[in-house]
């Protein structure tokens, strides 16, 4: 039996791909298990696409069933095999139900694998080897099926996130399913599959457009905020991933009992939300991005909550493992999983419990950091940018959104951003920012060199502060903005977040450290030429080449 295959983020094995564990931590069972989830999402796909051209939508616990499948299948965000079998289990009765429904109604249904395997959890695991990524057979075919499966992947956080605030869109479960049947079933091009793959990105925009609408609806529009680093004397709860729903709920069952709440990673942007100012204990930012958090978690003495990736699997014996909780759509075998009733409530109270026994955090930072700089945020200081630009005392932004990660290369974004010239102006969005955003690197006129949007989800909102700019300064095409791309990566909502850039039209994207794995040859030829999408190189030579010399 083959061990695994997966090359879905920037950590894959030697450039090419994780075939004995994952570089995250994945076993092989995992991934399998992972590559049998989406062969069962890909049969619902195909027949809830069929049944919709008959006239029949879907139901919406079939939707979430399977946003909740890709997303768990994102790098870093559950490694607990049971939940995903469990998934599978699940993923077959639907899809056996939905057979039954389109067979009623007289739809006839491809003959495919997808749709007629039936076999016990026995059999799963060496069913699981046969339907990974591998079984296209044409490189550049599968490289581009990949890419939009990634980016499906990732819109399908996105809307997790909004669904759970109450916002939905259909139309976008409709795209997600529909898109996994087509290429599942039908015989793409190349040509046919890159226009997919933008199209992903239009679908993405809109998904981050509707998250961003109901994050915004349900805790107002972030605006420019001091958040602390230090700690305080009460024991406290670290909540990380990106679920602006979950931190509600946490927040309003900790007042008043002598627990402080704390973010860590992607959760940092809260803190510029209005409704989460009411919280006296909402204490503050605790740590980096998330491949730290073994030190930090350690050192926080706290309970932790995972409301989405990224997971690092503790290190055996690790002290924080017994305080380390999961949620929605992330798992870790042997850690406490915090369930959603029906009303999608969650109960903190266990949490609660074990962080009034804990020691505080300890201090491993203090201080501030300003952010907040969201789309709306930004258009009340848009005359002062405005000014800024036709001055020239601002000569370029930089939009440096993305992700973190642990590989050593990485440190090219600190340098970078210490080397930019003054007069430049980074836009941030994503779990990037901790390379940078405890720089000391000072203002221009009063707009701080940078700007953070919030989180990756956020890439949206420099999208929109970069189209507002285009419309004031009478621009044709948003490329001729004094904004330069240099894009860091490392799972699958960087690649739905690249396909929405992609789609708006912006050409000349750096994208770094690496570029994907999944990525072949023929496929990076056409990125090159159709968007000049480039990978990195040198601090010197890529500041020169963004024509940013000192
Ligand atoms: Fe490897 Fe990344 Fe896949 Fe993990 S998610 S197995 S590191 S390619
Ligand atoms: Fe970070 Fe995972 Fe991607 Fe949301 S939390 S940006 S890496």
């Amino acid at each position: 039996m083959s061990n695994m295959f997966c090359f879905q983020c920037q950590e894959a094995a030697k450039g090419i791909g994780c075939t004995l564990k994952g570089v995250c931590g994945k076993n092989d069972t995992t991934a399998r298990a992972m590559d049998l989830l989406l062969f069962t999402v890909r049969g619902i796909s195909i027949v809830a696409t069929e049944l919709r051209k008959n006239g029949k939508q879907p139901c919406d616990k079939l939707n979430t069933f399977v946003t909740d499948a890709l997303f768990s299948t994102i790098t870093n965000a559950n490694f607990d095999d049971d939940s995903i079998y469990t998934r599978v289990d699940e993923g077959f009765i639907k899809r056996n139900k939905l057979i039954g429904k389109a067979l009623e109604m007289g739809i006839s249904l491809p003959e495919i694998d997808e749709l007629k395997w039936n076999g016990t959890r026995e059999q799963y695991d060496e069913k699981a080897a046969k339907v990974g990524v591998m079984r296209e057979t044409n490189e550049d075919i599968r490289s581009l099926k990949e890419l939009i499966v990634y980016g499906l992947k990732g819109m399908a956080a996105y809307l997790e996130h909004a669904n759970r605030l109450g916002y939905n869109d259909v139309s976008l479960h409709a795209f997600i399913q529909n898109t996994l049947a087509t290429i599942t079933v039908d015989n793409l091009s190349t040509e046919e599959l890159t226009t997919l793959a933008l199209k992903t990105g239009e679908m993405g925009v809109q998904t981050m457009a509707l998250l961003d609408t109901a994050n915004t609806s349900s805790y107002g529009h972030p605006e420019i905020t001091s958040v602390s680093i230090g700690v305080r004397n009460n024991p406290g709860i670290l909540i990380s991933g990106h679920d602006l729903h979950d931190l509600e709920q946490l927040l309003e069952q900790t007042k008043d009992r002598g627990v402080d709440v704390y973010t860590h990673g992607e959760m940092l942007p809260a803190h510029y939300y209005p409704a989460f100012k009411k919280y006296p204990h909402f204490a503050g930012n605790y740590g980096n991005a998330w491949w730290k958090q073994r030190e930090e978690f350690t050192a926080f003495n706290g309970p932790i909550i995972f409301t989405t990736n990224c997971i690092v699997p503790p290190l055996p014996g690790a002290s924080y493992t017994e305080r380390m909780f999961t949620s929605n759509s992330t798992g870790f075998p042997g850690c406490k999983h915090i369930s959603t009733d029906e009303n999608g409530h969650k109960d903190y109270s266990e949490v609660i419990a074990i962080a009034k026994n804990c020691a505080a955090p300890t201090e491993i930072e203090h201080g501030e950091i300003v952010g907040g700089f969201a789309h709306n945020q930004v258009m009340q200081l848009a005359n002062k940018v405005v000014d800024a630009v036709k001055s020239g005392a601002i000569r370029k932004f930089i939009v440096m959104a993305g992700c973190d990660g642990r590989m050593r290369g990485r440190e090219y974004y600190t340098s970078f951003a210490e080397q930019l010239p003054k007069d430049t102006v980074i836009l941030t969005a994503g779990c990037a920012k901790y390379r940078y955003n405890k720089l000391p690197l000072g203002d221009i006129n009063g707009i701080p060199r940078v700007l953070d949007a919030g989180q990756c989800n956020d890439s949206y909102s420099l999208a929109v502060i970069a189209l507002k700019l285009k419309e004031v300064f009478q621009l044709n095409d948003i490329n001729e903005l004094p904004i330069v791309y240099n894009i860091a990566w490392y799972e699958q909502k960087a690649v739905i977040v690249l396909l929405a850039l992609l789609y708006l039209g912006v050409k000349e994207i750096h994208l770094g450290p690496t570029l994907p794995a999944f990525i072949s040859p023929n496929v990076a030829k056409v990125l090159v030429e159709n968007f000049g999408i480039n990978g990195i190189g040198s601090v010197e030579g890529d500041l020169q080449k963004f024509g940013l010399n000192r």
